[in-house]
């Protein structure tokens, strides 16, 4: 049983909204019922856990009378519809989402306040959807709310992880990976949809045969089958009547037990052989940004898009049988990066060998159907597989990727530079070397309409830098679509305090349209409003010392200033430039304890891919440079420095409404885009940043002089890079040297000298490779500039909102616009209830 606990409930996410009587009766004796009669429990014992289930199952009665709705709309007008294909989709928590999309949220925290249950209390039950490492994952989640909202008809197709992301223990200091069972008790909200199985082909080898006419033709043998299961979890738009479909394919052995082995009295060779295939939907790969280049990643990655392959033609032949002219009118797939890129190969081999169309007719289909999304400049991550794999798990895919590269250098590429085999060999499909080696990143640019990078100055050196001679042969292919996010999870479910000041001086219509949040730019000099903006601010900062404390056991004064870096922990991403500043401030106060300076919470959260030592040496370092900190009674308080632990989207909702500084201090050219810097500056904080990604977009909306910029620009970094020798920074710069030598002392690590060291050695012998020393003195100028600016609770207060209000550009639903119009040509279908 849960006791009344309406009192402990957090601020930040009350409102004072005035709620229908008669709604919240309804909704209350719905989750009664569902508590009865679904759960199989009653208010007097039930669980926070079982309470949850019967708020899920009352929230799914609205969601699935409206998604037959929105399928049957589209099945009847034979719409076009897009198809995006991601490894990832980083959905969080659906419930609060749900609750707000369906506008019920005020009457489900009425109603179980009536029970005598907090809502958020009851909400902190459900386990983060973790099926995604972090950006590229989290926009997938951020474009699918705005699909549906938006009214498109749109399938999202991704992989029925087991274990998501793994879970974080921070260990003395160390990062620990837990395994990340989400489903351990069932997820309320997905369908299975055994009627949509399909069976996948996979190994084996291919054989050619002539056919009567003379013509040679590919059989496939393939050696196993795999089970496909379907798991569709809706996606309800916001006031919209639409609500979309996430599709996550599970695989399964395709019997469930081999008989002759069984019989033969081999039960557990016959169980081995089935977890093997099961095995390729069992976890996440925890890496963000880098490949590792597995066989069962590319089995995994060949899983799905061979599932939502089969899916899409069998939804198209219900309409259009055996007639594919109207294939690629009808469907636009877009490829979240090149994880899916064997949908390719996949589509011409399923047109071909299994619809009977000829090469010519498949390509000219499969060419107009895909477009790609490039998430990375990486070279590490651009993803190149072994031939030789290939042959072992796809020979028929290899056979036909041979043909697509052989008709495209003998084709378009041999008209515009004739017998220049140099080019050739740059454009090639197939990288030549000791290992040969496909390189997924050509076939999507070889066969997409579009290829476009996710914010302006990624998309340029997208086109001149990483793809420059296929931008010679089709200028017109390459384009940008900046990055957005959800402003329904990113402010309204996240940040209620704010939502309501939208609400109250843009009207309730902002969530739709974030343009109108522009008008309080008008406001940002009137006292009033200042005022009421940074209450809204403190409290969700009192809120976030109190999850502090109870994570970590850190007191942190919510008067100070909450400098917050909180993203994967990557050299490029540069905490360790955040904390090399943070030993200088700490020396600094050390030589002078009665300084007056801003007091300041420095938050971080990340987590490191399991394989990758430095990242994990620089979370220790910050946590044993925190715990020095936060146990110096000679500093005062002044100074704070935090890890939380299990980064993730739940956490983050708590953590972003809160930062009054964003850190986006990524070598410039290296962050693609970011995306916690739109959600950061929406919710009021100044960024803290270099000319990278879509920072530079933020500033053109919200005013350089409104943020703190510093560091080299991307034109700088490309010309120092050659010739960057950071000894001379360190040399040159005393503050710098001295915090780089702290490193190597056992100031921070008592009884173990040396244990910092790797960071030193990264930033000395290994040459600095994301120039941290070189950026070091102008970072640190930028803290002083915030210091300053802090101190001036009206200038301060003014930035924030004019930062705030002028993010309407970064809302995911004028990103999915710019895709719906500039790339799929796809128009909305509004559904009638
Ligand atoms: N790691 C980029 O690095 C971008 C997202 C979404 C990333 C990041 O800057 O905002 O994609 N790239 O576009 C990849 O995952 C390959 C990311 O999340």
């Amino acid at each position: 049983p849960v006791k009344a606990a309406a009192k402990t409930s957090t601020s930040a996410t009350q409102t004072t909204a005035t709620v229908d009587k008669a709604q919240v009766k309804a909704f209350k004796e719905q989750v009664e019922k569902h508590l009865r009669t679904t759960i199989g429990t009653s208010p007097v014992k039930a669980s926070k856990l079982a309470w949850w289930q019967a708020v899920v199952a009352t929230v799914n009665e609205d969601i699935f009378g409206r998604l037959t709705d929105t399928q049957q709309t589209h099945a009847k007008n034979d719409t076009r519809a897009v198809h995006y294909l991601s490894a990832e989709f980083l959905m969080g928590r659906l419930t609060i989402n749900n609750l707000t999309n369906l506008e019920k949220f005020d009457v489900a925290r009425e109603a179980l306040k009536e029970f005598g249950l907090d809502i958020n209390e009851i909400c902190e039950e459900e386990p983060d959807m973790a099926l995604g490492n972090g950006g590229l994952g989290r926009l997938a989640a951020c474009f699918m709310d705005s699909l549906a909202t938006c009214n498109y008809p749109c399938v999202g197709y991704g992989i029925h992880y087991e274990n998501g992301l793994f879970r974080q223990e921070i260990r003395a200091g160390k990062q620990v990976e837990r395994p990340d069972s989400w489903r351990e008790y069932g997820c309320p909200w997905e369908a299975c949809r055994p009627e949509s199985v399909q069976n996948i082909p996979l190994g084996g080898y291919v054989e050619k045969q002539t056919a009567p006419d003379g013509s040679q033709c590919s059989v496939w043998h393939p050696s196993s089958m795999i089970k496909g299961v379907p798991w569709d979890i809706p996606v309800v738009g916001y006031r919209g009547s639409s609500v979309a479909i996430l599709r996550l394919w599970e695989s399964r052995s395709t019997e469930q037990f081999n008989w002759d082995v069984f019989n033969a009295g081999g039960y557990v060779d016959a169980q081995a052989e089935k977890s093997l295939a099961e095995t390729i939907s069992k976890v996440l790969y925890p890496n963000d940004s880098t490949e590792a280049g597995k066989e069962l990643r590319l089995t995994q990655q060949y899983f799905f898009c061979a599932c939502s392959l089969r899916d899409i033609l069998r939804r198209y032949k219900r309409s259009h049988h055996n007639d594919f002219s109207e294939f690629a009118a009808k469907i636009a797939i877009q490829l979240n990066d090149t994880h899916p890129t064997i949908a390719i190969p996949e589509l011409m081999r399923l047109l071909i060998d299994e619809e009977g169309l000829s090469y010519d007719q498949a390509w000219d289909i499969t060419s107009k159907t895909f477009n790609y999304t490039n998430h990375t400049l990486l070279p590490e991550a651009l993803e190149k597989w072994p031939v030789y794999i290939f042959e072992k798990l796809l020979p028929r895919h290899l056979e036909l990727i041979y043909e697509i590269n052989f008709r495209f250098l003998n084709g378009p590429v041999e008209a515009k530079w004739p017998g220049n085999n140099e080019i050739k060999s740059r454009l090639s499909i197939i990288e030549e070397g000791e290992v040969r080696k496909v390189r997924m990143a050509n076939l999507c640019v070889i066969t997409s309409e579009h290829v476009n990078g996710v914010a302006k100055i990624h998309s340029k050196l997208v086109k001149e830098n990483l793809f420059p001679d296929y931008a010679q042969l089709w200028p017109n292919k390459f384009c940008n679509v900046t990055n957005g996010v959800t402003p329904r999870r990113w402010i309204l479910s996240c940040n209620r305090g704010l939502a309501e000041l939208y609400n109250d001086v843009a009207g309730k219509d902002w969530p739709l349209d974030l343009d109108k949040c522009e008008v309080l730019k008008k406001y940002a000099d009137k006292k009033e409003y200042q005022d009421r903006f940074m209450k809204i601010k403190h409290d969700n900062k009192v809120a976030l010392a109190k999850t502090i404390k109870e994570l970590t056991g850190v007191e942190v004064d919510p008067n100070a200033m909450f400098d917050v870096q909180v993203k994967r922990l990557h050299e490029y991403k540069r905490q360790h430039l955040n904390l090399l500043y943070i030993m200088s401030l700490y020396k600094s106060l050390l030589e002078d304890p009665d300084q007056d300076i801003v007091p300041q919470v420095f938050i971080f959260g990340a987590k490191a891919a399991p394989a990758y030592t430095l990242a994990k040496d620089i979370i220790f370092a910050i946590n044993a440079v925190g715990e020095k900190i936060n146990n110096d009674l000679r500093i005062k308080g002044k100074l704070k420095v935090v890890f939380l632990p299990n980064y993730r989207v739940s956490l983050a909702e708590k953590i972003i409404p809160a930062a009054d500084i964003s850190e986006q201090i990524s070598t410039a050219g290296y962050e693609a885009s970011g995306t916690s810097n739109m959600k950061f500056s929406m919710n009021g904080a100044l960024t803290l940043g270099t000319m990278d990604g879509a920072n530079i977009e933020i500033v053109e909306q919200a005013g350089i002089e409104n943020n703190f910029i510093f560091g080299l620009s991307v034109d700088e970094v490309l010309e120092l890079k050659p010739r960057y020798n950071p000894w001379d920074y360190y040399n040159a710069d005393h503050d710098l040297k001295a915090v780089v030598d702290w490193l190597d002392s056992d100031f921070f690590t008592p009884g173990q000298p040396g244990a910092l060291s790797s960071i030193k050695t990264s930033l000395l012998n290994n040459g600095d490779p994301f120039l941290v020393l070189a950026d070091f003195a102008s970072y640190k100028e930028a803290h002083q500039r915030a210091q300053k600016l802090f101190k001036d609770k009206a200038k301060w207060a003014r930035a924030a909102m004019i930062n705030s209000a002028t993010m309407g550009i970064f809302s995911s639903d004028r990103s999915i616009r710019d895709y719906a119009e500039n790339i799929w040509t796809l128009r909305s279908q509004i559904v009638k209830k």
